[in-house]
């Protein structure tokens, strides 16, 4: 048999390194009986689109960003809020890989044909403009591209900006032909989208994560054969700690290339400077809930106690 893995994202990124490695894995554990396809992006359509055909079960496997699919399942417009998670991402990636929070989730994926394999933490969120962004001041009237969930452009709202929600694949021509003044991503995409070429300074402000989910069609993956179910859950489990390294890894080896090869300015915020856009990112939680209800309460409840005690738990 052959499933199908849809990407958001280009060869070489970190959604292609995961779906290679669970590949690889699967494939082995099933001594050649599975085959997957990887599509990265570009060959299907736009996030949104990916995830219409996992439900439609056109392919079996894909990832979805909250910042895409909260226009969907609004609890998942968690990931999108500005310092809701830990400034220190070993904690993030224990809080994201739980069971209280994939719990949570998973009915309302459930609900959408959807089964929530894995949330994944792909990097620090990194602002880049051809101006520095050092204040919420700084954001005033600017237009910061945003993917596409409404939930999202509110946190930019917040700073006073201008939130354009458009998808991947037209970021890099709006910069360029100045219908965007900035963008928001993780390093290594800001490398391979090749955006650095046509901004000036990166900003890093460690505001949030890039968070990404793997999802399957349900109906698909209840009937899996249970062998084959457990390989899929197996790997899963398998691949918290290898993506996590990998992410790391890209993120630090691009930032030396965007270094070596542009004049790209990385400014990387202060405590103080991050204080006031963590004050000002604080109202968007409750504009949050109003949308997510009373599941998005508890995830959030959820959340920032589980930050809380595994930070106290770390010693840092
Ligand atoms: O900005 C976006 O829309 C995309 N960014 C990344 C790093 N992955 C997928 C997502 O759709």
């Amino acid at each position: 048999v052959t499933w199908r893995f849809a990407l958001e994202e280009i060869e070489g990124s970190v959604q292609d390194a995961y779906a290679q490695e669970f590949k690889k894995r699967i494939e082995e554990k099933s001594n050649g009986q599975i085959k997957i396809e990887v599509y990265p992006y570009g060959s299907l359509g736009t996030s949104s689109q990916l995830t219409e055909l996992v439900q439609q079960k056109a392919v079996e496997l894909a990832f979805a960003s909250p910042g895409h699919l909260a226009s969907v399942i609004p609890e998942v417009g968690i990931f999108t809020l500005h310092f809701v998670l830990s400034d220190d991402n070993d904690v993030n990636k224990e809080v994201l890989s739980s069971s209280e929070v994939h719990d949570i989730l998973a009915p309302r994926y459930a609900e959408q044909n959807l089964q929530l394999l894995s949330i994944v933490p792909e990097g620090w969120m990194v602002w880049t403009a051809n101006k520095p962004l050092r204040t919420p001041a700084d954001f005033n009237d600017f237009k910061i591209r945003t993917m596409t969930s409404p939930i999202l452009t509110q946190s930019y709202e917040a700073y006073g900006a201008n939130p354009t929600p458009m998808p991947y694949s037209e970021v890099y021509s709006g910069l360029q032909l100045k219908q965007i003044e900035g963008q928001v991503n993780p390093i290594f995409a800001i490398e391979e989208m090749s955006f650095y070429e046509v901004q000036d300074y990166m900003i890093i402000a460690k505001h949030a994560q890039f968070i990404a989910t793997v999802i399957a069609n349900d109906e698909w993956y209840a009937n899996l054969p249970d062998d084959q179910r457990q390989w899929v859950d197996e790997t899963r489990d398998e691949m918290v700690d290898f993506i996590y390294e990998k992410q790391a890894q890209f993120n630090q080896e691009r930032l030396e290339k965007i270094k070596n090869n542009s004049d790209t300015e990385v400014i990387t915020l202060s405590d103080e400077e991050r204080q006031a856009f963590r004050e000002a990112s604080m109202g968007v939680r409750d504009t949050y809930v109003e949308q997510a209800g009373e599941n998005g309460q508890k995830l959030l409840d959820t959340v920032t106690s589980m930050v809380k005690e595994k930070e106290g738990g770390s010693g840092s």
